[in-house]
Parts: structure tokens; sequence; C-alpha cells
């Protein structure tokens, strides 16, 4: 017997593809929270707990094939709901994790648009977003800046920090807000449609939780203030949270990023943030021109002339040392651990024809 489900419901939870014919007893939701010892899914008429089948918890699995929070997955209707698949993704953004043992982490699955929140106060630094951007860059989801705290610091400043990122990455939208505000947030809607779905991410206190109870128009979450940085602390067991809007979209709010880590697979020619660097790089006489000296290079052209900021040919030097670091390991590690395989058959094989057992 087969149902199918109803696209009404499946819209709430910003599920945008065809109706999905479910066999009976299964169901489609999507992963709204991830906790210590389960996940928070939601199949738009409401929530429960889910447990992931045995197969993603393998200790060989990549933490990055594992559900996270924005993934649609199909749920066995067991006693304790089950997360027996996971929908094929359209978007991924991930970053390395901070440990050894896991290579990927997932910041947010299905996501069409990434909103890189900074305060305008003492928080803005555009290295920072540069990083953000290069993290971006190939997870299928679209850049957007957003500037908070708009009212804290003076018009002139404001103006001042606003041109200065829009001469750096001109094609990436960079808007300001007073995050606390509702006609000032209203800016962001257009990303919040029906169908949407948007991830928030930032340093701690750039005002993602602000923004989102804003959006909701509710005091959902508990703000900084509330809830302090014990990492210990019973609200901190939840790593992100998917809400949805009045508006139709669907918004992740993820905790504070103390660290942008690359995995190594970043595309930096591409990234939206050195756009200016790679055309430069176009114009030199060298299509594989390093830019350390060689006759006709576009990009010590402009460093002498001043057209380059110094600043950001250091920052780009830097993220593709970065990158390029991040990149030896995760191949090293892969090489490693195809090797070992390899060598574990091999070896497997040789004991099987010394003692003939399969
Ligand atoms: N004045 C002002 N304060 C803000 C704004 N956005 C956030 N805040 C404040 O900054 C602090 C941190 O905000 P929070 O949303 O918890 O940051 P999060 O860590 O990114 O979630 C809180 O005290 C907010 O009230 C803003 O646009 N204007
Ligand atoms: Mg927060
Ligand atoms: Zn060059």
């Amino acid at each position: 017997m087969h149902s199918i489900d109803e696209p009404a419901r499946l819209a709430a939870i910003g599920w945008r593809g065809d109706a999905w014919e479910m066999p009976a007893g299964k169901r489609l939701a999507r992963v709204i929270a991830q906790h210590r010892n389960g996940y928070r899914v939601h199949d738009g008429t409401s929530e429960c707990t889910a447990q992931p089948a045995p197969r993603f918890l393998r200790r060989d699995v990549d933490p990055a094939e594992r559900p996270a929070v924005g993934d649609f997955v199909v749920l066995a209707m067991t006693t304790t709901p089950a997360i027996e698949e996971i929908v094929p993704r359209r978007s991924l953004l991930v970053r390395a994790a901070a440990g050894e043992r896991h290579r990927r982490q997932v910041i947010a699955a299905n996501v069409d648009t990434v909103f890189v929140l900074m305060g305008l106060d003492g928080d803005f630094n555009p290295r920072r977003i540069e990083r953000y951007l290069v993290l971006i860059e190939g997870s299928g989801a679209r850049p957007v800046v957003v500037l908070t705290k708009i009212d804290k610091v003076e018009n002139a400043a404001s103006t001042a920090l606003r041109a200065e990122l829009h001469a750096a990455i001109p094609q990436v939208e960079t808007l300001a807000i007073n995050a606390k505000d509702a006609a000032s947030v209203a800016a962001l809607l257009k990303y919040l449609q029906a169908g949407d779905t948007a991830v928030l991410v930032g340093s701690s206190g750039a005002g993602k939780s602000t923004l989102t109870n804003t959006l909701l128009g509710v005091e959902r979450h508990a703000t900084a203030a509330v809830r302090g940085h014990d990492s210990r602390g019973r609200h901190t067991t939840t790593h992100r949270a998917l809400v949805q809007l009045a508006s139709g979209g669907c918004l992740i709010d993820t905790p504070g990023m103390r660290e942008i880590k690359f995995t190594g697979d970043e595309e930096l020619a591409t990234a939206a943030s050195f756009a200016d660097i790679e055309a430069l790089a176009l114009d030199c006489r060298f299509g594989d021109c390093a830019h350390v000296g060689e006759p006709g290079c576009a990009v010590r052209a402009a460093l002498e002339s001043g057209t380059l900021d110094a600043a950001r040919w250091q920052a780009w030097l830097k993220l593709r040392g970065e990158v390029a670091a991040a990149g030896d390991t995760l191949e090293a590690q892969l090489r490693r651990k195809s090797a070992a395989r390899v060598a574990n058959k091999a070896l497997g094989k040789r004991l099987a024809e010394k003692y003939g057992r399969n």
C-alpha cells in the first residue's frame, strides 16, 4: 500500500521536489536539530526525535554523509522513528572539523542562501568575510553578507565599511541591518520565500539568534545574554536549529563559529572573495604565473600601482597556503586509508592461500 504525501505538508519544511511517493510506514521529514543523542525531525505537521540507522554511525562513515540539519530524510515510523535514508542534497555547506578524526563537518544541508553575519561594531573584519566566502564557494549556496548593528555605528562609518566591502567583493550582495528591528530585517525576506532555505553563520555575538527571533516575531531562541557561553549548558546540546518563517522560507541558526577551517576542497580561483585577483591573473603573461616576480605579472603591477590592496594580496596568499595544506592532509589521509585497505585485502588473500581459508 502506498500513500502520497500531500504537497502542502512538505512545503512547510521547504521541500520543493515533486510529491514523494512513500511506501506505507515511511515518511519524508526534515532534520531541524541535532542533539547529542539523536535528531529532531519535522514532517511539516509535527516534530519528533529520530535515531539514525546504524549504518550512519559506523566509524568509517564520513561525518558529512550522516544526517545533518537541513537534510530531507526518509523516516521509518517504528516505535522510535529511524532515519533510513538521506534524500540527495541540493547543496552542502561544510568545514573541516576541529579534531583529527573527523575530516568534514556539515554546517547545513539543502540551503539556497548563506547569510554571513558580522557586526558593524568591533566584530567587523573583512578578512573573516573572505574566509567565509571561500568556504561557501562550491557549496551550491549563494553567499549574502549581512552587516548587523547598523544602529550602533555612525552613518559615515557604516557607509565607509560597506563601500570597502563592495569594492572588494562587488558580486556579493551586502546588506546592513539592525537585527532587532523588524522593518530593517525585512530586507532579507526576498531570500526567504516558500521553498527557500537559508542558514546564518558568523561569530558568536554577531546577531544570528537576534535576527532569527526578529524574523520569527517571537522570542523563541535564548540569545547570548541569556544563554551565556557555557558549552555544557542544556541548550547547547542542540547543534543547529531550523525554523519555518511566516514568509514561507526556512531559516537555520547555528552556534558561533570560532574557527573557519578549510577542508582542502575549496576552489580559491572561483571564490567570490578574490574575483578581483583572479581577474588580474588572467592578464599575467604566463598562464601559470605564481605572481612572485615573473615578467609581465599583472598582479605585481597592480600591487605596485596600488590598484590591488597589499593586505588583500597577503590574505589571498595566506588562504591559498591554508587550503593547499588542508588538501595535503586530506589527500594524505585518504591515501593512507586506501593503502591500508589494499594491504589488508592483500594480506587476507595471502593468508587464505597459505592456510586455505576463504
Ligand atoms: N543594537 C543591536 N544589537 C544587536 C544587534 N544584533 C544583535 N545584537 C545584540 O548582540 C548580542 C548578541 O546577539 P545574538 O543574537 O545572541 O548573537 P549570536 O551569537 O550570533 O546568536 C545580543 O545582546 C543582541 O541583543 C543589532 O543589530 N543591533
Ligand atoms: Mg546565537
Ligand atoms: Zn602574475
